[in-house]
């Protein structure tokens, strides 16, 4: 008898948490099943073994029924796809990339990648864009996710990494603030954390327009209007300097710009700010006294806080609380983000957004060009300069001031991007597009040529966790026969561009490179090695020393400790001043939407959907909305509502719940067509972050004027794989 080959050591395809677990291969798996279980890996110490139901159920998308299994070309008879060999996809692919550089120049060629890719396909996909296409026009979805906060989290302390610190050390802080973060559904391993502050003597504030199951375990919910967080940041941090709270020697210490951020504190007094927020002035100075009266405190945002034309400014209200009252970089305290994606974190930090290069260096930097250039073995003159933002990339695609053609590997903007309905268009006017996705996702749908990938359980590669942990991601399976690795993908698409040299397919050789090319940059990774993030549970960076005949860096869990990453090593006040969303209700749209996630699905859908478990926890689009509101409207539970914004319409059942403001209604966003949230959410950008403004727009709420017969899920049964 041969004995059962050892189980593998992973981590979960989907968040940023990146639990750990193990997957053990089946000895008879059901035909078209996949051909491993997911099990605890008790050892792992962010999830210490816990896992959501979509980690659970992750191994599903494996199986047969749920993935692409051949490469797809459109048929230039029949104009539908069809299956393709991967010489034919491939060479269909890259000719159309080729042919819109001849046609209307290098810039023309668009690359799209996504916060799920590993570190070394985000890596290789950036220099594809640089080298291969020697395109400017690279971005990624992190434009959609945390790159309010990243921006904000640079401009105060000089470097950004979602959390400055473990996990782990939110569950030893006084008093915690949450704004706009909901992990009882979008990380439920981490409120382990939140419960041990709690049992601990710590207190929980948590500010969102909604009472979710997150504010459920607060000590104190604030429930500002959508949108109006930056007011109430500053609202509190008035009063923390009129009630005499200001840690003025950390100020003097470790900080510069406070007068102006004082100043702007004034103005925002409370009972404006009251007016502004819908928040009671009591409720503002409780939450002071909580901040201030325990001895250690944080603010962790999330997209609730970030997701608006003015976040960059809002998360530096709230880092200003944070400097006002000594809450940062000392043990215990400090501002951080909530990262989203599986690899949020690291899929910034080499070089798929459109202004940076590997090792979180900036494009416009000559020494950073000269040394990336250097491991790329190029001129640093035939690096490309930073090309637009994630949506302006879109919004301007198959116009004669846009991309022709789009590359897109790791993302479903048909059903995420802001404006969806508009973003569609845009894609269909393309002269070409190639998709590279594990599933026939909405956005694959309208492409010329599909490339199947293989999926996480079936390859290796590195992510970085929201504390900056990078981890190591292992295959227990090989890839079936008909799909290849998105690093196989780039190597063949960069061999028919003539660039045959430099696109590895094998991870960790892939790593290396990256590891040198990161070398000396803020996210430098060189001293990590896969051997060493298997010994330690994972490196945190900077890690710059892998030892080699010395001690090794031991790599750095907790930031900012003696000084801040700015060149005087102190942090910056923001100053800021409260403005309006892009879109306030009026007259015609007199309620506000807001958007956001539910437990069992992620993101688009386009995995969780294949799921038979999950998609029968959340089987389809909602609408929540005050029993107030319902009365009004003459709405009971379950109607069918038609909710409408300058930009389209949508149709979905009612949910009553008192949990909400009477003046807000929410959605979540998973779904394409008919009740996709976003036919209604407002692309308004922040000026820096170029974030668009997923968590509030204008709409009217009305009873659907028909009873459409049949399904109540319209949405869902059009996003299933046919
Ligand atoms: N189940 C599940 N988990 C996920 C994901 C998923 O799709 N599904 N996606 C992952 C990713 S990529 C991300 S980015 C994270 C996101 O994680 P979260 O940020 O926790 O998720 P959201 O539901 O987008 O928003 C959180 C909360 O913000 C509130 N909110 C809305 N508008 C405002 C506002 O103006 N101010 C404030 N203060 N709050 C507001 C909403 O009511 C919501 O409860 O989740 C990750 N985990
Ligand atoms: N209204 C509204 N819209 C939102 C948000 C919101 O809060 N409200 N949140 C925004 C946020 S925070 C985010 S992060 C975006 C996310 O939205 P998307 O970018 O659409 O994210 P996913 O649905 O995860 O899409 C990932 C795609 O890549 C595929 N995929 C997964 N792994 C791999 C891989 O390894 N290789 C390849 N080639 N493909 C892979 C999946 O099958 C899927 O089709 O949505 C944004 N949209
Ligand atoms: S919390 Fe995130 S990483 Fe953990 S199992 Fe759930 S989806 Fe996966
Ligand atoms: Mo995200």
């Amino acid at each position: 008898m041969t004995a059962a080959p050892p189980p593998t050591d992973t981590h979960c395809p989907y968040c940023s948490l990146q639990c750990g677990m193990r997957l053990g291969l089946l000895e008879r798996p059901a035909p078209g099943a996949p051909a491993v279980a997911v099990e605890e890996r008790p050892g792992f110490p962010v999830n210490r073994g816990a896992l959501c139901g979509k980690g659970d159920s992750a191994a599903e998308v494996l199986a047969d029924a749920a993935r692409l299994h051949a490469p797809l070309v459109r048929d230039r008879r029949t104009g539908a796809l069809r299956e393709a060999s991967w010489t034919e996809a491939l060479d269909r692919a890259a000719g159309g990339l080729v042919r819109a550089a001849g046609r209307y120049g290098r810039d023309a060629v668009g690359v799209f990648g996504g916060g799920g890719l590993t570190n070394e396909k985000a890596y290789l996909l950036g220099k594809f864009a640089r080298v291969a296409l020697r395109t400017a026009n690279i971005d990624y979805n992190g434009r959609f996710c945390m790159s309010s906060a990243a921006a904000a989290q640079r401009r105060a302390f000089g470097l950004d990494r979602g959390l400055p610190f473990p996990l782990a050390d939110v569950a030893r802080t006084g008093c915690l603030i949450l704004v706009g973060g909901n992990p009882a559904d979008t990380m439920p391993p981490a409120l382990r954390y939140l419960r041990e502050q709690r049992e601990s003597g710590g207190h929980l504030i948590v500010v969102d327009p909604r009472r979710t199951r997150t504010a459920d375990l607060a000590d104190l919910h604030l429930r500002p209007a959508p949108g109006t967080d930056l007011a109430l940041a500053l609202g509190l941090l008035h009063l923390v300097i009129a009630e005499g709270h200001v840690d003025e020697a950390f100020v003097a210490e470790r900080t510069t710009g406070y007068e102006r951020a004082r100043a702007a504190a004034m103005a925002h007094w409370p009972e404006r700010v009251e007016g502004i927020t819908g928040v009671p002035v009591a409720h503002m100075r409780r939450a002071v006294e909580l901040f201030c009266g325990a001895s250690s405190g944080m603010v962790l945002t999330a997209r609730g806080g970030e997701q608006h034309s003015k976040g960059v400014d809002t998360v530096g209200a709230w880092i200003d609380l944070c400097l006002a009252t000594g809450r940062a970089g000392r043990p215990y305290s400090g501002y951080g983000c909530l990262t989203g994606q599986g690899n949020g974190q690291g899929g910034r930090e080499h070089g798929q957004k459109a202004d940076q290069l590997p090792g979180y260096r900036s494009i416009d930097d000559p020494a950073a060009r000269a040394h990336v250039a250097g491991v790329w073995g190029v001129d640093p003159d035939a690096l490309p300069g930073p090309g637009r933002s994630a949506y302006e990339l879109l919004d301007t695609a198959g116009t004669d001031d846009g991309i022709r053609a789009l590359l897109l590997m790791g993302s479903n903007p048909v059903v995420s991007a802001p404006h969806a309905t508009h973003v569609t268009e845009r894609l269909r006017a393309l002269d070409h597009l190639v998709v590279c996705d594990v599933v026939l996702s909405e956005t694959a749908r309208l492409a010329d040529v599909v490339l199947p990938s293989a999926q996480w359980a079936e390859e290796e590669g590195t992510m970085t966790n929201l504390e900056g942990r990078v981890i190591l991601r292992r295959a227990a399976l090989t890839r079936p026969e008909g799909v290849r690795t998105d690093l196989e993908i780039l190597h063949g698409l960069a061999e028919r561009l003539g660039v045959t040299k430099g696109f590895p397919i094998a991870a960790e050789e892939v790593f290396a490179e990256l590891r040198r090319a990161s070398a000396g940059g803020q996210a430098d990774y060189s001293g990590i090695t896969y051997r060493r993030i298997a010994a330690e549970d994972g490196v945190f960076w900077p890690c710059p020393d892998p030892g080699e005949g010395r001690p090794a860096h031991p790599g750095t869990p907790r930031l900012f400790a003696d000084r801040f990453a700015t060149d005087d090593g102190r942090a910056r006040f923001a100053a800021v001043s409260h403005r309006p969303a892009a879109e306030e209700p009026d007259p015609r749209y007199p309620l506000r939407l807001t958007t956001g996630r539910v437990l069992a699905q992620y993101q688009s859908g386009a995995q969780t959907r294949r799921t038979p478990a999950l998609n029968r926890a959340a089987p389809g689009p909602f609408v929540e909305l005050h029993p107030r509101l319902a009365d009004r409207l003459g709405v009971a539970d379950g109607d069918l509502l038609t909710v409408t914004s300058r930009r389209g319409h949508t149709v979905a059942p009612a949910r009553v719940t008192a949990g909400i403001r009477p003046d807000t209604v929410f959605m979540p966003f998973h779904w394409p067509g008919a009740g996709s949230a976003n036919n209604l959410t407002n692309p308004a950008l922040d000026p820096v972050s170029r974030m668009p403004e997923f968590k509030a727009c204008a709409v009217r709420v009305e009873k659907a004027p028909v009873e459409p017969t049949g399904t109540t899920e319209p949405a869902d049964a059009a996003g299933r794989a046919s």
